[in-house]
């Protein structure tokens, strides 16, 4: 008899929850604080997190009082890009119901956080609704925000990736009318029936979240293969010949549990241009049936490729397309192009990339990043895209109005790409505290010492103005992709960090842990044999990535716990990594 596999919790909630609606409505009555825990799993479809301020948590409860409950926003923006109009209406929008701040997020898209009360979310959500974009699908188990490149260049290869991240992302949204009943007002339906079937998804949706980018080798500051399905367009010159699809990217996991791990997609297949929504959904309808329905921290289509293989993974795909399918071709060599200089959109005018610290769109002090933002996108009429590295690119800058622009953000204290130095500019962190209900450490709040701490050691080892990637996250589920890049800090408790080190410049090799539980004061500490290392034994060229990976994983743990103590990696381990050494010398 097969054995009967218990589902987890959130496969009831979802397929009870007659079309995402769950008890919404109530909570949205009565403008609740908060939502239920069943509730909560279904706001996340409809774009929402309940979050509290876990800053004042303690406090608040030795006064006996609740948590300051709040809700997070995220927007549905394929590709990133806003008009003008819409980007002045969603900065509007945090004024009057948020916290005057906006988010730029890793998948280019914007979240408003600080939102009281779950009627004033039903406000926040119909605005955004009538003048900028959708919130329906940006979390839960669903196709998400589609990535591809931020770079508004006006030329046939980049109209047909924003075009194809668009459809993409449209033909999976949700059909329920849920979403338009409780937060626009939309029809009241019978109450106990779910008003329109869910084609491909079902009631159940899919097993967990599901990430799609697409993007050419030309260009990936998306970090196309960390996605679920990553596509790879291949043009001809203007002439799209195809897509090449990598499977079963992601970047989750828990800190000591082997059997969670981030992964790099692999080449499954390629597909003809009128392929593409086919193909697409022949993916998502794989995981669908296959992603582990009873234990969501191995959900993931990531779990099913690595322990399935790949052959299956064909296999099974070409079964869901109905077709046999075309092995992948070679793989062209990925860049990562500099999208926060002055560059041509090839039309005439001008674009121009602007840091952003961890995304946040605010006045901070003297540098007034959000005033600065509204001021130059309406006096100089120009629309925006947000990267996937939390930056805003200005577009349709016209070239008589290139310095105006420059001058006018440096007056409101806004430092552009060539005042921050290498390290800053390529560098991102999660928002962690005090909003993540996840975060064990810091990463937003602490970017910038952490970044003046490595600095200061790569400084000094002769590497000043070499551009590193560097990114940050309060916990190991990865949200700034700290896996694929050169040094990725990770949030192991409040105030340590795992160390990772040796990840692509390009997004195509994933770090490896060096260190388990630095102090943050000992971080530039920790690194600098690394980087004195790099300095003097590093091939012409050589980036650092490419030099760690190269080196041996234990001579570089022992390097670590030489410059800050056993404490990098705990006693036991740091006797373990020892022993590693003197068996290898032997
Ligand atoms: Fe993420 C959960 C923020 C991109 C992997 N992520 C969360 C939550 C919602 C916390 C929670 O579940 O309670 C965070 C909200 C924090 C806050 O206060 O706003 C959060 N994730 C973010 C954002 C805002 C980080 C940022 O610095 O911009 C990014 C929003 C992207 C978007 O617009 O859709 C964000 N998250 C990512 C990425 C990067 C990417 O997709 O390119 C990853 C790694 C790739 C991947 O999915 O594997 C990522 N987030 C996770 C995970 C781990 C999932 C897993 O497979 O284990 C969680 C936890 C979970 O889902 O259980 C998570
Ligand atoms: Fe929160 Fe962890 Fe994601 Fe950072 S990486 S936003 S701490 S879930």
């Amino acid at each position: 008899m097969m054995e009967q596999v218990k589902l987890s919790k959130v496969e009831d909630i979802k397929d009870a929850s007659r079309g995402l609606r769950g008890g919404l409505a109530g909570a949205i009555a009565a403008n609740a604080p908060k939502v239920s825990d069943d509730d909560g799993q279904l706001l996340k479809f409809h774009g929402s997190y309940g979050q509290y301020n876990r800053d004042t948590a303690t406090e608040r409860k030795k006064k006996g009082l609740d948590k300051d409950h709040m809700f997070m926003i995220r927007a549905r923006i394929p590709g990133g890009r806003l008009n003008r109009d819409q980007y002045l209406a969603f900065d509007a929008i945090t004024d009057k119901y948020a916290d005057g701040t906006l988010r730029i997020t890793t998948r280019q898209t914007l979240q408003l956080h600080g939102v009281v009360g779950a009627g004033t979310l039903k406000n926040t959500i119909r605005d955004l609704n009538d003048e900028v974009v959708t919130t329906l699908a940006t979390c839960g188990d669903v196709v998400r925000n589609v990535t591809t490149s931020p770079a508004p260049v006006k030329n046939a290869v980049y109209r047909r990736l924003n075009a194809d991240a668009r459809l993409i992302s449209g033909h999976f949204l949700p059909k329920t009318t849920g979403y338009t009943e409780l937060w626009l007002d939309g029809e009241k339906l019978e109450h106990d029936k779910q008003d329109v079937a869910e084609p491909i998804y079902g009631t159940t949706y899919l097993p967990r979240k599901f990430k799609i980018g697409i993007t050419v080798p030309q260009d990936n500051v998306i970090d196309v293969l960390s996605n679920d399905l990553a596509i790879i367009s291949l043009f001809d010159g203007d002439r799209l010949e195809g897509y090449h699809f990598y499977l079963g990217g992601g970047a989750g996991m828990t800190h000591n549990k082997p059997a969670t791990y981030p992964r790099v997609a692999t080449a499954i297949g390629f597909f003809k241009p009128d392929d593409l929504i086919a193909a697409v959904e022949a993916v998502v309808k794989l995981q669908r049936d296959h992603g582990d329905r009873a234990n969501r921290k191995h959900a993931r289509l990531k779990y099913v490729v690595e322990e399935k293989g790949i052959e299956w993974t064909r296999k099974t795909l070409a079964r869901y397309f109905g077709r046999p399918i075309q092995g992948p071709r070679p793989p062209e060599p990925f860049t990562v192009p500099d999208h926060l200089t002055w560059n041509r959109q090839g039309d005439g005018k001008w674009y121009l990339g602007v840091p952003v610290h961890s995304g946040r769109i605010a006045d901070v002090g003297t540098v007034k990043l959000r005033t600065a933002l509204r001021h130059v996108v309406q006096s100089y009429d120009l629309d925006v895209v947000f990267s996937p590295n939390q930056d805003v690119i200005l577009t349709e800058v016209n070239p008589q109005d290139r310095f105006k622009v420059a001058q006018d953000l440096r007056d409101h204290g806004v430092a552009l790409a060539a005042d921050v130095s290498a390290l800053q500019r390529w560098s991102l962190a999660c928002p962690a505290m005090p909003t993540c209900g996840l975060a064990l450490a810091e990463a937003e709040r602490e970017k910038q010492p952490l970044i003046d701490r490595l600095e200061q050691t790569y400084n000094k080892a002769g590497l000043a103005g070499e551009p590193i990637s560097i990114r940050i996250t309060g916990c190991p589920n990865g949200c700034a992709r700290p896996y694929s890049s050169e040094i990725g800090l990770v949030g192991r408790m409040a105030g340590h960090y795992a160390l990772y080190a040796g990840g692509a410049w390009d997004g195509t090799r994933l770090s490896r842990k060096i260190a388990d539980r630095v102090p943050e004061a000992e971080i530039g500490t920790a690194f600098r044999p690394l980087f004195e290392l790099y300095a003097g034994q590093r091939r012409p060229g050589q980036r650092f990535g490419e030099f760690i990976a190269a080196q041996d994983l234990n001579d570089l743990e022992i390097l670590v716990i030489d410059a800050v103590g056993e404490k990098a990696v705990g006693k036991k381990k740091a006797a373990c990594v020892k022993a590693g050494r003197a068996w290898r010398a032997a």
